[in-house]
């Protein structure tokens, strides 16, 4: 038996702050056309793929950054892409700045039925780096400044599959998978916005590539499922983000792999069967794993060194 999903991993080039929303739509929806030429369910665009990264730059009062954050998804200037997913019949998953009528702010993602309509809303769950404004930087890192914290991980029939969504820093932790995956997620769909410079440890700049592939790809293997990570890539306002998105399927093989920093399509026909492979074998969850044991995974936030190794 086979499942097959045509996925295409829509990257796009760096999102200039002059850059218009219409100017950004344009691009997805030229790389939404060649998705669907190529035959493409389902096109991955990036986290906040319609705006530059803005939580690189500290502004005093936030609210002057409430114009990168979208009050409602569509709107108008996003419906063409909407209209244009329902024409091709494709579906897509979008990330971007959400501000909500009750004044949250989200770093969030849709996926978008081939009909054009909203299927799901995913809010970033770990949100990297600091909450105060730290001058000694290139260039800051405000998520935790910017956006609230999302409630968690779920799962959606979709696509002839089960499919999760994750955000960029979600995908170096492996409760990210592991989540998803107990809810049975066949396909994760996973956007980044990954600055190559590491201002806590430069040490890591030249890793950053590595880094991104070891743990889609470790993500993909020990859960069973397909892992597709797209990247908004290249110089942005003077910061380098790392290209190099990827589809991965659950052996934990790269299937696809973008080889620019621009707007670029690679797409792999992924068949979600495969991911019994591994599920119900190596990863037969019910068989073999042991919660009991794992109880400091969820009662336990940082490292506590046991008082025996502490007095030795
Ligand atoms: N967007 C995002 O989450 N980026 C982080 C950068 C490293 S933490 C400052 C990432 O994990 O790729």
């Amino acid at each position: 038996m086979s499942r097959i999903v045509t996925v295409g991993a829509a990257q796009t080039g760096p999102i200039q702050e002059t850059d218009s929303r219409n100017a950004v739509v344009e691009r997805l929806i030229n790389l939404l056309r060649q998705g669907s030429q190529a035959g493409c369910d389902l096109v991955v665009f990036p986290e906040l793929a319609l705006t530059t990264f803005f939580p690189r730059w500290y502004v005093n009062d936030k609210k002057e950054f409430d114009h990168y954050f979208e009050k409602e998804m569509p709107n108008p200037e996003t419906q063409p892409l909407f209209d244009e997913a329902k024409r091709l019949g494709v579906g897509f998953h979008l990330g971007y700045a959400e501000l909500t009528p009750k004044g949250e702010h989200f770093n969030t993602s849709v996926l978008v039925d081939k009909t054009g309509n909203i299927i799901a809303h995913y809010r970033k769950v770990h949100l990297p780096g600091h909450e105060e404004h730290e001058p000694w930087r290139a260039f800051q890192h405000l998520e935790r400044y910017y956006f609230d914290p999302g409630p968690g991980f779920e799962v959606h029939a979709a696509f002839g599959g089960i499919m999760g969504m994750a955000i960029c820093n979600d995908r170096r932790w492996p409760e990210t998978y592991r989540v998803l995956s107990l809810q049975g997620c066949e396909m994760a769909l996973i956007g980044y916005n990954t600055p190559i410079h590491y201002a806590p440890d430069p040490n890591q700049d030249h890793l950053q590539g590595f880094h991104n592939h070891l743990v889609l790809q470790a993500g993909a293997y020990q859960n069973g499922m397909w892992v597709v990570g797209v990247a908004k890539a290249g110089e942005e306002e003077g910061c380098d983000l790392l290209g190099e998105s990827a589809i991965i399927g659950p052996s934990g093989e790269i299937k696809a792999l973008c080889s620019t920093v621009e707007d670029e399509l690679v797409v792999a026909e992924c068949d979600l069967d495969l991911c019994a492979d591994y599920k119900e074998t190596l990863f037969n969850f019910s068989r073999y794993r042991r919660p009991e044991i794992y109880t400091r995974i969820t009662s336990q936030t940082g490292v506590e060194i046991p008082e025996t190794i502490k007095e030795s």
